[in-house]
């Protein structure tokens, strides 16, 4: 990784109407955290952007839900969203929201100038209106059956089911999710996006110069190109949203959420800049800097197709995706997560029910990460992981190190003296593990490099009980293995905090020893050189194991909202 890239990863923009839950983490924002961590830890010049999407028929519909206004909606949720990514521990540069001055000034100015540059057209077309709601209904106001996967419930936008992109006039059987009347077609006039102008530009972009994109965003990308591409309508008949100027007054028209959500991340971007007093415009036109996105499999057209066309047409030097990062869906007890369901595990919640245990959900969530295809979460496996693999193994490994350098040596690193042909070789193989993580981190296969990373703490155990220490009391062999061991916890210490950060810290608290950049590790011939005095004793738990009590807790609480 060359030091003069710079890196601008952004994180879908969560819509501020409802909580977060553990499919999000695991779909986006834990992949997008541990690959901006590891980015900092190699000392590269990173901005990590974030925000919510305050706009669009999502927030509407759960502000009629809760009989309340969008803007009361967007406040309650945005806050509480912010706060939960904290104390996770995702560590936004800024985390901003699209209800900004700020934001509609961007998004509003970003629209004109297509205007102005005839970029965008005007048609006058007929929409499917509701006469009782006396309203349009775009997006999520109109369902019928999608056309692709006939999912009955598939939206006048998109169709959750199987991810599809879609315009109202796809669906069959369309009716009004407002009063459940079957609508009439009025005309009405939009301003549309010429994404097949661009069709061309898009296959040489994605088609010849990403096929290192992962599969399903590639896949997905292609089969909308294989379609061929249409034009798509960037305006709604809608009260809530970014007023467009291009109407007098009376006629509520907005920005499609679509269209404005994704220059959240610059606009968050440009806020960030002005509150460090530094320039932004290197992150999103830069010619060393790689744009990094993280989304859920359900954003990759507007990702991919949408967003792209919208910065080609703008033509102001905006770099593209370097990378759309996508994962699939994880299930909860083998169910699909549904907010509208309340089927779904909140993160403001675990953190109420497992305090500071942020790091045994980390681990669950990158080792079952949906990152090929939908995978699972269920309580018994939350307790197995965290138990067998992280008390059992890591944690286990550890409290032996320390309790036998304590023990026998006083907390101090011995001297090596002769190191056998084993212990050559393990110093060795761990030697080599921060560039293997390097490697499955910087290629996104994040399941694989937490493997590799617990690899350290097995390699650890089975030394451990092949040479058992124990049974040399005071003699020159036992300070060479405690020595060994040590080196091993030191490297468990500094790789670990793109997965476990708060481990990684307590680590490296007990060991009295600095997080260094990845790189010197590569280097650095020992990670606790002779003579190193480690902390006292503190607190060797580095994990609380997960009680029966506490998962039958969890699965009652899910069985009374089945
Ligand atoms: N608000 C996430 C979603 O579809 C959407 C992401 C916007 S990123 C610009 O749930
Ligand atoms: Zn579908």
């Amino acid at each position: 990784m060359k030091k003069s890239y710079k890196y601008t990863v952004t994180a879908a923009l969560p819509y501020a109407n409802g909580p977060i839950h553990i499919g999000h983490l695991a779909g986006v924002y834990l992949p997008a955290d541990l690959f901006v961590r590891y980015l900092r830890r190699k000392n590269q010049d990173v901005i990590f952007i974030c925000g919510s999407d305050e706009h669009g028929v999502p927030i509407t519909i759960q502000a009629k839900k809760e009989n309340t206004t969008p803007q009361k909606i967007v406040n309650k949720y945005h806050s509480m969203n912010k706060d939960c990514f904290t104390n996770f521990g995702i560590h936004f540069d800024n985390y901003s929201r699209t209800s900004t001055d700020i934001h509609h000034e961007i998004s509003t100015s970003f629209f004109k100038k297509l205007c102005q540059k005839e970029k965008i057209f005007e048609k006058v077309s007929e929409q499917y209106y509701d006469n009782e709601a006396k309203q349009f209904l775009p997006d999520r106001y109109i369902s019928g059956i999608c056309p692709h996967c006939k999912n009955e419930k598939a939206s006048g936008d998109q169709c959750e089911s199987c991810g599809a992109s879609l315009c109202p006039e796809e669906l069959i059987g369309v009716k009004s999710t407002i009063s459940g009347s079957h609508p009439v077609l009025k005309k009405t006039k939009h301003w549309y996006l010429p994404l097949n102008e661009y069709q061309n530009f898009l296959e040489k972009w994605i088609l010849t110069n990403h096929k290192n994109w992962k599969i399903n965003v590639y896949g997905q990308a292609k089969s909308w190109l294989d379609q061929g591409l249409q034009p798509r309508a960037i305006t709604r008949d809608l009260n809530w949203g970014v007023p467009i100027s291009v109407v007098s007054e009376k006629e509520k028209k907005v920005l499609y959420v679509w269209f404005e959500a994704p220059i959240g991340y610059i606009s968050s971007t440009i806020e960030w800049a002005k509150r460090k007093k530094i320039d932004w415009e290197p992150y999103w036109k830069g010619k060393n800097t790689k744009l990094i996105q993280f989304i859920g499999k359900d954003n990759i057209v507007f990702h991919c197709i949408i967003f792209p066309v919208m910065l080609k047409a703008y033509n102001s030097g905006y770099i593209f995706p370097y990378q759309v990062h996508a994962n699939e869906f994880l299930h909860l007890e083998n169910e699909k997560i549904s907010t509208s369901r309340n089927w779904a595990v909140w993160v403001h919640e675990y953190l109420k029910d497992f305090p500071n245990q942020q790091d045994s959900l980390r681990y669950i969530l990158i080792a079952n990460m949906p990152d090929k295809k939908d995978n699972n979460f269920n309580w018994k496996d939350f307790q197995r992981k965290n138990n067998n693999e992280l008390i059992s193994v890591l944690g286990n490994f550890v409290n032996r190190s320390i309790t036998l350098i304590q023990k026998y040596n006083n907390g101090r690193i011995p001297n090596p003296g002769i190191l056998s042909t084993d212990d050559k070789k393990i110093l060795n193989k761990i030697k080599k593990t921060p560039e293997s993580l390097s490697y499955l981190i910087e290629t996104y296969r994040f399941r694989e490099a937490l493997i590799c990373f617990m690899e350290l703490s097995r390699i650890g155990n089975k030394y451990l009980t092949q040479e058992e220490p124990w049974n040399y009391s005071q003699s020159k062999r036992l300070k060479t293995i405690l020595y060994v061991s040590l080196q091993i916890v030191g490297m468990i210490a500094q790789l670990a905090e793109p997965f476990l950060p708060n481990t990684s810290k307590k680590l490296l608290e007990i060991l009295r020893l600095e997080a260094c950049f990845w790189n010197e590790i590569e280097n650095v011939e020992e990670i606790l050189c002779p003579g190193h005095l480690l902390g006292k004793e503190n607190s060797l738990l580095l994990f609380n194991k997960i009680t029966n009590e506490s998962v039958e807790r969890q699965l009652h609480k899910l069985k009374i909202k089945k």
